[in-house]
């Protein structure tokens, strides 16, 4: 399955064999290796950004008719392989099969969701203030994006950037996070395979300290798309030695809300899916709960009846498991860590606390999806992001008592709502001081609409015209006739 990509770089159109040292992959389920990874030598980086260079002269002149046909056709490549690349993306991250191919479908979606916005960036004539002259605002392509992605949505976090790109005439070197290549290195083959001129889509692997750092410093890339952490996002905003646009996607701390005239039930639901997909690896995972103090011993009562349900698994034994291995020993040490600090601070334990029983999955990352209770704001749990299955959960009294400790975060990505008062809809809505609310939903992100943070949680936005405007340059065009 991996034969083809496994130790390669994909640049200039072609797969070749990385000259650097060689990085293992690692199944995180099982703990059995499954290929390896080149790092990226400094030559290799400049080769990679001239092959870049000269796909964006390419890339930018194709009209834009045709480079929306290559990515629907990207698009319907993708969506006829997803078995494969779900498998792929199991293998090295560790959710579920299903799950897996539910994102590289989505991933299939993004494309054609940019493959029909790529014919619709229109400039602008403006009002001028002299007669004889005329205004055009045009916009034109940045030129080659570095798109470095971190390793919990390895399809689409790759995806995202890649569509933007295309879809305005930027040429683009993904450098995928160390844990999960192989997706984007499967995402590459069907680039080749849509027919997308070489050089316009380049990947490079390795460490994010050297090779994502080399793209952030190298003068021939003009913009980084970057998600990832806060840490590592304010550090490539400080060390980039030139001006150069950056979108930064960073983390989250997220907050649920629920009132006391919600339909406890749907917003039960809502929990244990946002706080536990992904094994709660999801910037947008609720982090922390705040129930309305009449609700308070019910909701936790079946919340930690929905945890328990949840299925764990081996994500290729078992494709419809809930929740799989954790990606890695690093996020399930920072769970453990935030559950203990909350057990010493005084937390109550509803449910989980520990690794399934045995059997085959004590090879791997596993734990079980927990909640804790009556947690106080110092906590970790309530201030950190956890980035893990771990959800802490606290009374309220008044609403503006609710607002005040959901906004109480550094971060500013997602929030989470569950009432049925129109009034505390509206208040909750306005109040709540992050890039997205979702309101007896917890899908807070859509194709259509941007998707961004504030504060910690980052800069720019993805998903949504304002996601493709990241990818342009304006330019004013002022003509006299
Ligand atoms: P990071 O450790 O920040 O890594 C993200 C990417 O940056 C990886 O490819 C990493 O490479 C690379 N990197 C590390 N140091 C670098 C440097 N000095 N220069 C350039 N690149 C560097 O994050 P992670 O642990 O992979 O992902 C989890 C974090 O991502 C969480 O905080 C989560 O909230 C956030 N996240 C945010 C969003 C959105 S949309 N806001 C979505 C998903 C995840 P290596 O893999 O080699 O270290």
């Amino acid at each position: 399955m991996l034969s083809q990509i496994s130790g390669k770089l994909f640049i200039n159109g072609e797969f070749i064999e990385g000259a650097g040292e060689r990085i293992d992959v690692v199944n995180p389920a099982r703990g059995t290796v499954i290929g390896q990874i080149a790092a990226t030598s400094p030559d290799e980086i400049e080769t990679a950004v001239k092959s870049a260079r000269a796909g964006f002269r390419v890339w930018s002149r194709v009209p834009a008719k045709l480079r929306a046909n290559s990515l629907h056709k990207l698009g319907d490549l993708i969506a006829a392989d997803a078995p494969r690349m779900a498998r792929i993306m199991t293998s090295e991250q560790g959710k579920p099969l299903n799950e897996a191919k539910g994102e590289i479908l989505k991933l299939a979606e993004a494309c054609h969701f940019y493959g029909e916005e790529a014919v619709r960036i229109l400039g602008e004539i403006v009002p001028n203030d002299q007669n004889g002259f005329q205004s055009q605002v045009v916009r034109e392509p940045i030129g080659v994006v570095g798109a470095i992605t971190p390793w919990n949505y390895p399809a689409e976090l790759v995806g995202w950037k890649l569509c933007a790109s295309l879809a305005a005439g930027c040429a683009i070197i993904v450098k995928p996070a160390e844990l999960t290549p192989f997706t984007a290195l499967a995402i590459a083959e069907k680039v080749k395979d849509a027919g997308i001129p070489a050089g316009v889509v380049n990947v490079v692997t390795g460490k994010g300290s050297i090779v994502g750092q080399a793209l952030v410093d190298h003068p021939g890339v003009d913009k980084i798309a970057f998600t990832g952490s806060s840490a590592v996002g304010l550090h490539i905003q400080r060390s980039c030695p030139s001006v150069k646009r950056l979108s930064l996607e960073l983390g989250g701390n997220c907050p649920l809300v629920v009132t006391a005239s919600a339909n406890i039930g749907a917003a039960v639901k809502g929990a244990a899916r946002r706080s536990f997909r992904n094994m709660g690896q999801i910037c947008i995972a609720i982090n922390r709960i705040y129930v309305a103090r009449p609700l308070y011993e019910e909701f936790l009562e079946k919340l930690a009846k929905a945890a328990n349900a949840l299925t764990i698994g081996d994500g290729l034994d078992n494709p419809a498991a809930d929740v799989g291995s954790m990606a890695s020993a690093d996020p399930l040490r920072k769970t453990r860590e935030h559950l203990a600090d909350a057990l010493e601070k005084g937390a109550r334990l509803v449910a989980g606390g520990d690794a399934p029983d045995g059997g085959a999955l004590s090879k791997g990352f596993f734990f079980r999806p927990t909640v804790v209770a009556d947690c106080t704001q110092d906590m970790k749990v309530m201030s950190e992001e956890t980035f893990g299955p771990l959800v802490g959960v606290a009374p309220f009294d008044t609403l503006e008592e609710a607002v005040e400790r959901a906004n109480d975060t550094p971060y500013g990505l997602a929030s989470y709502v569950y009432a049925r008062d129109l009034q505390e809809i509206y208040t909750l809505s306005a109040e709540l001081d992050y890039g997205n609310v979702a309101i007896n939903n917890v899908d807070a992100g859509i194709m259509n609409a941007p998707y961004g943070g504030r504060k910690q949680s980052g800069i720019g936005y993805e998903h949504g015209r304002e996601g493709l405007l990241e990818y342009f340059n304006f330019k004013h065009v002022r003509l006299f006739h």
